[in-house]
């Protein structure tokens, strides 16, 4: 992926004397920009066609065949980018995952060198029992950018955008936190949401917020989204999440947030030796090292998620009699562009 260049100034003499002639060629884009606006929005139809083979089985109860039909369609589909791209976040290791596991290379192996983070069914579960929220997710960025996390539990906390940096932090308690996300955001405690997954670990957690009066939105699967929605609280009523979900899923809430704006940290939960080796192959050395955003995903990255299942953030795929419907976020961290795709297509069998 390029790295955003400034166009170079040039000495255009034909304008008006006196004047700095405006420069046609300073509106020129590098090559490589111009692929990376490309991609920007190719990743768009990666997210799609997996939305729309996973809402397909939608409701059906079985959500290996859902997480299959995802995998197959976006595998198709990124191979038909001009990147070549390494899958850093995928459906697990090679030897359990045999689409887009880690390490796999796609795309057509021409254009630039790109890590891929990918979770083609975010919410099996939810998507098997058509509940909200769950998503086609992919992230692009410049190769050696986004955290190698092992397929492990990461403990997160995340916030929207508009604070102070550093007011929330995983060091802290869950109930300090809260008490400064309140002050800062100028309410009292019991106006505050926490979205929480719905597990036994998280016993305490919740105890502890339901302590200080905050308000608890548990959920069953879909902490990506639930990172997410922190970004659009009057919309989504999410005002902070918290808790132990996948590392996988960690990578790429922190890529999506790195685009909207936000904070978040992650601590990859390495809680035996052979989760701690796991992590050293993959260049982990720091065990309880807490991770910034971005640190999580750095440089310049590309976020597209498709809903899946209707939610608070994205309606999920609509099957009409001629047409599909689908709708995407996508957007990019370098330029801060938030883009809301609703697309019509044609319901074709051709279409996955
Ligand atoms: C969470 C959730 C995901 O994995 O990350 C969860 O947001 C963590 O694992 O949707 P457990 O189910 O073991 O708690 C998912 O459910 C995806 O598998």
């Amino acid at each position: 992926m390029a790295k955003k260049t400034t166009p170079k100034k040039t000495t255009d003499t034909k304008g008006a004397p006196g004047k700095a002639a405006p420069a046609r060629s300073a509106r020129r884009l590098a090559v490589e920009d111009i692929l990376d606006r490309i991609l920007t929005l190719e990743i768009v139809r990666v997210t799609e066609r997996a939305a729309v083979a996973a809402a397909r089985l939608r409701g059906r109860g079985n959500e290996k065949a859902a997480d299959q039909a995802a995998v197959d369609a976006m595998r198709r589909e990124l191979n038909r980018l001009p990147i070549a791209g390494t899958v850093v976040i995928g459906e697990g290791e090679r030897d359990e995952a045999p689409m887009l596991y880690i390490g796999e290379k796609v795309g057509t192996g021409e254009g630039p060198r790109v890590d891929i983070a990918l979770d083609p069914l975010e919410g099996t579960t939810i998507c098997a029992k058509d509940l909200p929220n769950s998503l086609a997710v992919i992230a692009m960025a410049e190769s050696g950018s986004l955290l190698n996390a092992p397929d492990v539990y990461m403990d997160k906390i995340a916030i929207g955008p508009g604070y102070p940096r550093g007011l929330v932090a995983l060091d802290k308690s869950p109930a300090d936190n809260i008490r400064a996300l309140a002050k800062a955001k100028g309410v009292p405690v019991n106006e505050i949401t926490a979205c929480v997954l719905d597990r036994p670990r998280h016993a305490s957690l919740i105890e502890e917020l339901r302590d200080i009066g905050a308000g608890i939105r548990l959920i069953g699967d879909g902490d990506i989204a639930g990172v997410i929605h922190t970004t659009d609280s009057r919309a989504t009523g999410i005002d902070i999440y918290l808790g132990i979900g996948g590392a996988p899923e960690g990578v790429l809430a922190a890529a999506a947030l790195r685009c909207i704006g936000g904070q978040m940290q992650g601590r990859l939960v390495l809680d035996t030796e052979e989760k701690r080796a796991r992590a050293r192959k993959m260049g982990i050395e720091e065990p309880n090292r807490v991770y910034n955003m971005e640190e999580l995903a750095s440089g310049d990255v590309f976020f597209s998620a498709t809903g899946v299942t209707d939610g608070n953030l994205l309606s999920g795929v609509h099957f009409g009699r001629e047409l599909i419907t689908t709708e995407t976020i996508v957007m990019r961290s370098s330029t801060g562009t938030v883009r809301r795709i609703r697309a019509e297509h044609k319901n074709l069998d051709k279409f996955a």
